[in-house]
């Protein structure tokens, strides 16, 4: 399958996050996707420039991304920037210049730091999501973005979860606009898209379903429950599909056939994939069963729809094993 990536994309590396209570380790390292890279021949991602993030995120906060890591360093501080206040209550559009303030206003937790090259690394991420989507644009049946940093959590003001900007919503949106829809966006990584979620929930042009870890138990806790399902224009164009911590195959197979047969009746003529392999038995982080093979059938149900389908890489930081879940998971649409 066609894949589309950037070396840019290598630069984003924060040292540390706060999990539990404890600084470890960034579990969201370059050597996931370098790793994927070895494997897989990717072409360079070509640039659609700014306006196809601006049509998914505020200005305001492009610019936040663009200056943060500069500001942080203007304010004596080393190392990455990472916030400490969130205003949860009565949030609203206060122009607040202190670092620390801004780093609140624009996410929901403390585990997305900013680093030097994190804008860089952000933007060559979405621009190939968008080279991806221009080749299937062009004929091609299918295409891989090789995305990295994520997406899925990241809201058109805000970034969380190891995500900055949403590579599948600036897709799925562009898609729209340029006609190749319905659009259909379809969440397979261990976590709920909160973001992508939030995007378009009340928007009835594109729909999002996701299979995740539930949220009772689970990051991101306060969204991805089965009574979120849209609102105004876009009621009933979101299906959420919670399942349990331990969930393999035989519990997963149902909830992928009813998510899939979901956008199938919408009517959807174009797919989004976001695809995580931290559903992976192994994945540090996470509390699924998934093995290798069954990456392959995942794909095979996907495949099925015989939708055009744009993938792009979210979450899984098994990194010993990612390129072959990887792999296993590309090999599945034939
Ligand atoms: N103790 C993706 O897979 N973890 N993001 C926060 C938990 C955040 C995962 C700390 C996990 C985000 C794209
Ligand atoms: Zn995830």
């Amino acid at each position: 399958m066609r894949t589309f990536s950037d070396d840019r994309q290598l630069l984003h590396a924060p040292e540390r996050e706060l999990h539990n209570g404890e600084w470890v380790p960034y579990a969201e390292c370059p050597s996931r996707m370098a790793s994927i890279a070895a494997r897989c021949a990717a072409e360079p991602a070509a640039d659609f420039g700014l306006e196809p993030i601006l049509a998914v995120h505020d200005a305001a906060y492009v610019e936040f991304l663009r200056s943060a890591h500069d500001e942080w360093l203007a304010a004596g501080r080393a190392g990455d920037a990472i916030g400490y206040a969130f205003p949860v209550v009565r949030r609203r559009a206060l122009d607040l210049q202190r670092i620390d303030a801004k780093i609140g206003q624009f996410s929901f937790d403390a585990s997305t730091p900013i680093a030097q090259h994190t804008w860089q690394s952000a933007y060559w991420s979405a621009q190939s999501a968008l080279s991806a989507l221009d080749a299937v644009a062009g004929g091609e049946p299918r295409a891989f973005a090789l995305c990295r940093p994520p997406g899925h959590h990241a809201g058109a003001d805000y970034m969380g979860g190891y995500c900055y900007l949403n590579n599948a919503a600036i897709v799925a949106r562009r898609a729209s606009a340029m006609g190749l829809g319905p659009v259909a966006i379809l969440d397979v990584d261990y976590h709920h898209g909160n973001g992508t979620q939030d995007i378009f929930y009340a928007d009835g042009d594109v729909f999002f379903a996701s299979i995740h870890a539930d949220p009772v138990t689970d990051y991101p806790f306060f969204w991805g429950h089965a009574d979120e399902t849209g609102e105004g224009e876009g009621a009933g164009s979101t299906l959420n599909l919670p399942l349990p911590r331990g969930t393999g195959w035989a519990g997963y197979e149902p909830a992928l056939g009813r998510a899939l047969e979901a956008i199938a009746h919408w009517g959807a003529k174009f797919l989004v994939v976001s695809f995580g392999a931290d559903t992976f038995a192994d994945d540090p982080i996470s509390h699924f069963r998934l093995v290798t093979a069954d990456y392959r059938r995942i794909a095979e149900r996907i495949a099925g729809l015989g939708l055009p389908t744009v993938i792009a890489m979210e979450g899984g930081y098994a990194v010993d094993a990612l390129a072959a879940n990887v792999e296993e998971f590309l090999g599945g649409f034939g």
